[in-house]
């Protein structure tokens, strides 16, 4: 049987929408965040289906399920539900899941101020500061990220010859620097950016294979970083990351804050200890930061961690009757 109520506290992470659902989780099995995500995919997704697409959702729409943590020394777990899956680790989301939870008691952490959270892409910890009652901040302390590949050039159905680079920070992003081909952010149209970016994720994806090193259920390059001029002068970067099918996200992208940090250590752009100021489409920021170096799989990496803040924008409960011809959602 395919119906259920699920109770949902939405908001945003700096403009990306988070929907965290704190009722209607399915049981799932698998020693780690990785595997209950596979069981998740297999057996529940009609649930992502129903609470991210139309009309319960739309294309930005991400959201996330809490579980108990799956480590010892874990306060929690986090399962991410997105458009375009279930990601294995989902930045903006994590910044959101921990203010929404700690602000609602559903998340109650050993040590005040500190939190260790289990994702499928593996250990992400964070801290916070909440001051009565509000989480102000929430600082995460991601994966290590790495430049996957450099330079790859591509060509592109109706755009041309482009040449990328493709790094890991939780997801792998394909990124497209200012080129002749491409003349920055700041002189496309939100519409370019969604014509383009599945026509580079396909071409790319056929041409090359993203595995990580570590857990090969993630894998594929998913989503595209264009970067560009930004518009506040303390920023460092912009950016407009694509997600989905149709998404242009509204934050400036955990995961992709770390994939971009990774490929500028890398290319001898940025060191540890840097802030890297991070904007994003719609001009809200990020604090990113490289606060280690490290290996994954013999290969250099770093340890990043992003600053940003959520608020709450309301409440739901939202129903899903296997009667309604869409209660699994559509796209168009
Ligand atoms: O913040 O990591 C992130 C993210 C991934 C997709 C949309 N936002």
């Amino acid at each position: 049987m395919r119906k259920g109520t699920f109770s949902c506290i939405d908001g945003h992470t700096c403009g990306n929408p988070v929907r965290l659902i704190t009722s209607g989780h399915p049981y799932l099995k698998g020693e780690t965040m990785s595997e209950k995500r596979q069981h998740f995919l297999t057996e529940f997704d009609w649930i992502r289906q129903s609470l991210m697409f139309e009309p319960r959702g739309h294309d930005m729409m991400s959201g996330s399920f809490i579980y108990p943590p799956t480590t010892d020394d874990g306060d929690a777990a986090i399962l991410f539900v997105e458009t375009s899956g279930c990601l294995p680790m989902c930045g903006h989301g994590t910044i959101g899941t921990v203010t929404f939870a700690l602000e609602n008691a559903q998340m109650h952490p050993k040590v005040p101020g500190k939190l260790k959270l289990d994702t499928p892409a593996g250990r992400v910890n964070a801290e916070y500061s909440m001051v009565e009652g509000k989480v102000e901040w929430v600082k995460i302390f991601n994966v290590p990220a790495f430049l996957a590949y450099e330079n790859i050039e591509v060509e592109v159905p109706e755009l041309g010859k482009l040449t990328v680079d493709i790094s890991y920070g939780g997801n792998y992003y394909i990124i497209v620097e200012p080129q002749e081909n491409f003349p920055g952010i700041e002189n496309w149209s939100a519409s370019e950016i969604l014509k383009y970016s599945p026509l580079v994720r396909t071409a790319i994806n056929e041409l090359l294979e993203c595995v990580h090193p570590e857990d090969p259920t993630v894998k594929g390059a998913s989503h595209l970083l264009w970067t560009g001029k930004p518009k506040h002068a303390e920023s460092s970067a912009a950016n407009a990351v694509f997600y989905g099918d149709k998404a242009i996200d509204r934050s400036p992208c955990g995961t992709g804050t770390s994939a971009r940090m990774a490929q500028l250590f890398a290319k001898g752009k940025l060191q540890p200890g840097e802030d890297f100021v991070h904007e994003s489409y719609i001009g809200s920021q990020f604090v990113g930061c490289i606060e280690g170096v490290t290996e994954v799989a013999g290969k250099t990496a770093i340890l990043p961690s992003i600053k940003g803040w959520s608020k709450v924008t309301g409440t739901s409960n939202i129903s899903v009757d296997d009667s309604d011809p869409y209660a699994f959602g559509f796209q168009v």
